[in-house]
């Protein structure tokens, strides 16, 4: 549990507090078709705009009739024409969950494909606010670019020894589960759900891929457990997904082996979905790290990772279910003596031998990068080399190597990076190589939800850019101020743009530089520079007296930089070519080599770990401008994890510049302190 955890009832709004909805509320709202039909996402949408109708004044008119026939016409609201009408029809011809805006004579019509598309079109209404009854609307159409956005809790049901409630949470408990049990009292999880579907989630996955005994038997005896979650999320157009053992077969059902092509295996998964399905029709599917960190799979029995999702894929396929199949596969018993083996090589050496064997209902999911989620790291090069099998793109909104939700870290600007790289230079990017995204959430018991307030921006830009990787994190970021804050003074907006905005590349200042990765100590929190270099997990930057970095090349190294297709293979291979960031990533070097930025490797470490810890100082400063101005909670919460990050900030800028000066022997030119 953090610190943080309150005991007393009440959470905070989020970006749904009341006041977001207070321009809607106040207008004659008009629900064609509604509700009564079969679609229960309609009765959500109008249960919101009956509630922020009564609120703040407005009407809220239910009236017969189908989109088309108003389509001249518009219903009168007792002879007031209305300013919003909101309407499904499956004839508009918009793609699933999509729908269009257009306002024409004082009235804003939102025209849904479906149900679900009226619900996404409600929140664009109030994400516009005023904007969205103003006569200058531009008409505009929406619709997700990824059918699946999807948000993964590694929580546990019993508290685990060493990872407790939520493994890598950082916002205290589950809001699922509390000491060996589902909550009895779901409302905060019905409070989540909403959330998520304002920014455009759709599928939730309810406990951790380490699936340990007892969250195992969720998906049979604690069957009833996820029935209840189903229907929390249920209204809000989400559909819940479970994580599963590989070996569930053998320590659920009893069988003495779970070899996937066992018959009895198969027969096992068969029955165990079908009953699933009779619980939960609108089951999402199964979620799999098997052959990973110490979870079974089916290496065991000589298969291969497709024998292993294919089983699993069949018994979900009658009911319409998929299988996310994890592709973190690496060997986590590695010898530090070793220069061969390289941990950024696996998941790609294990898998596109396998393109095109999974079946249709198979979903392999990668992570951003080739390493675990690091502030810096080149794109997984499997994202581009699986064409013929579903893909889903696996990102982090815990922060679990990023600050651990106790440093500013807006992480939309990374995501934006990754979902619009291009792997063949060709314009096609990440985003359209991957069919679903998928991210860790953040999220506990805390009243904040994310334990740093501001964290919460970071699982509202994940779904908005799950659903539409093109918008620009800097609006997103105004967009969540906007909703979060509503009607606040502009020095909020204007605070937090700095703050926020290039906080990514601020924490990649004082960590680890160049795309080295790790150097994290205990927990993956603070500096810890060889911490993980003799250890079993890899090893990650080979300091000597004379360099610094992994070889990574075809040339001389690991081989890793082969894995690209052209223009990046050439790239990274090359010290003329490979980007700064990227350099210890793919190259060995002295310290004195020059970067692109004409600064010697060493001195660019010197430089940027005392300006980006000099920065948090910065950033401390500029919050207490907001004394007064935001809740009082809030601003105090916000203050005191600005004091860690500066504290912390501090620590890694000396424990690194000191390394790189123990190590080169190279005095900072600047003339700073080293110890
Ligand atoms: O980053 C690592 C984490 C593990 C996690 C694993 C994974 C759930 O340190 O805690 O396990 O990744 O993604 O499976």
């Amino acid at each position: 549990m953090s610190e943080h955890t309150v005991s007393t009832p009440g959470w905070h709004a989020a970006w749904l507090p009341d006041d977001a909805f207070a321009s809607l509320g106040r207008r004659t709202v008009v629900v064609l078709g509604a509700p009564g039909d079969g679609a229960p996402l309609v009765a959500t949408v109008v249960a919101e705009l009956r509630a922020a109708t009564d609120r703040s004044g407005g009407r809220l008119v239910l009236a017969d009739g189908d989109a088309a026939s108003a389509d001249g016409d518009l219903p009168r609201a007792d002879g007031d024409t209305p300013d919003l009408v909101l309407a499904v029809d499956p004839a508009a011809g918009l793609p699933a969950e999509g729908y269009a805006v257009e306002r024409a004579r004082g009235t804003t019509r939102v025209t849904a494909a479906d149900d679900a598309g009226l619900l996404y079109g409600l929140f664009h209404v109030v994400r516009l606010g005023e904007g969205a009854f103003d006569d200058a609307l531009a008409p505009s159409r929406h619709a997700p670019a990824h059918a699946v956005r999807m948000l993964d809790h590694w929580d546990n049901v019993d508290v685990h020894d060493v990872m407790g409630q939520v493994e890598r949470g950082f916002a205290g408990g589950s809001i699922f589960y509390s000491d060996g049990a589902l909550r009895d009292d779901l409302t905060r999880v019905g409070a989540y759900a909403r959330l998520l579907a304002a920014s455009g989630v759709n599928r939730v996955a309810v406990n951790n891929v380490n699936v340990h005994r007892t969250e195992a038997r969720l998906l049979t005896d604690r069957l009833d457990d996820v029935v209840r979650l189903a229907e929390a999320f249920r209204p809000w157009g989400i559909r819940v997904h479970l994580a599963v053992s590989f070996g569930a077969p053998m320590t659920l059902g009893g069988l003495a082996t779970c070899d996937p092509l066992d018959p009895a295996v198969a027969d096992w998964w068969t029955g165990t979905a079908r009953r699933v399905y009779e619980a939960i029709p609108d089951f999402g599917g199964f979620v799999v790290k098997a052959d990973s960190e110490g979870q079974p799979g089916p290496f065991a029995y000589g298969r291969d990772h497709a024998d292993g999702a294919n089983v699993l894929a069949r018994a979900l396929a009658p009911y319409g279910g998929v299988v996310h199949w994890r592709a973190f596969v690496y060997n986590h018993h590695q010898d530090w003596r070793d220069r061969k083996t390289d941990r950024a090589r696996a998941a790609y050496d294990h898998f596109t031998p396998l393109d095109g064997k999974f079946d249709e209902n198979v979903v392999v999911q990668v992570k951003f990068g080739p390493l675990d989620f690091q502030v810096r790291e080149p794109v997984s090069p499997m994202l581009a080399a699986m064409p013929r099998t579903h893909l889903a793109l696996e990102l982090q909104v815990t922060q679990e190597y990023t600050g651990q939700q106790k440093h500013v870290y807006y992480l939309p600007e990374q995501w934006s990076e990754v979902l619009g790289w291009e792997p063949w230079g060709d314009g096609r990017t990440v985003s359209d190589a991957a069919r679903d995204v998928v991210a860790v959430s953040n999220v506990g018991d805390d009243r904040f939800w994310t334990g740093h307030p501001l964290a919460q921006a970071n699982l509202y830009g994940f779904g908005r850019l799950a659903w539409d990787p093109a918008l620009d994190p800097a609006d997103l970021l105004d967009e969540w101020v906007g909703l979060t804050f509503p009607g606040a003074d502009p020095r909020v907006q204007d605070v937090l743009r700095d703050l926020m905005r290039g906080s990514r590349a601020t924490y990649e200042q004082y960590t680890a530089p160049l795309g080295v990765c790790f150097m994290v100590g205990p927990g993956h929190y603070g500096p810890g520079v060889d911490y993980y270099e003799y250890s079993p997990w890899g090893t990650y930057h080979f300091a000597d007296r004379d360099g610094i970095g992994v070889d990574r090349t075809r040339a001389s190294g690991t081989g890793y930089a082969g894995q690209y297709p052209e223009p990046w293979a050439s790239t990274y291979e090359s010290l003329d070519t490979c980007p700064d960031e990227l350099l210890l990533f793919f190259h060995h070097v002295p310290y004195t080599h020059v970067l692109h930025s004409g600064k010697t490797v060493v001195q660019h470490v010197y430089d940027t770990h005392t300006d980006g810890a000099a920065r948090t100082e910065e950033m401390a400063r500029r919050w207490s401008d907001l004394d007064g101005l935001v809740d009082d909670a809030l601003f105090g919460r916000v203050r005191e994890l600005l004091a860690e990050q500066v504290r912390s900030a501090g620590e890694w800028r000396d424990q690194v510049r000191t390394y790189f000066w123990r190590h080169s022997g190279v005095p900072d030119e600047r003339g700073g302190p080293l110890y």
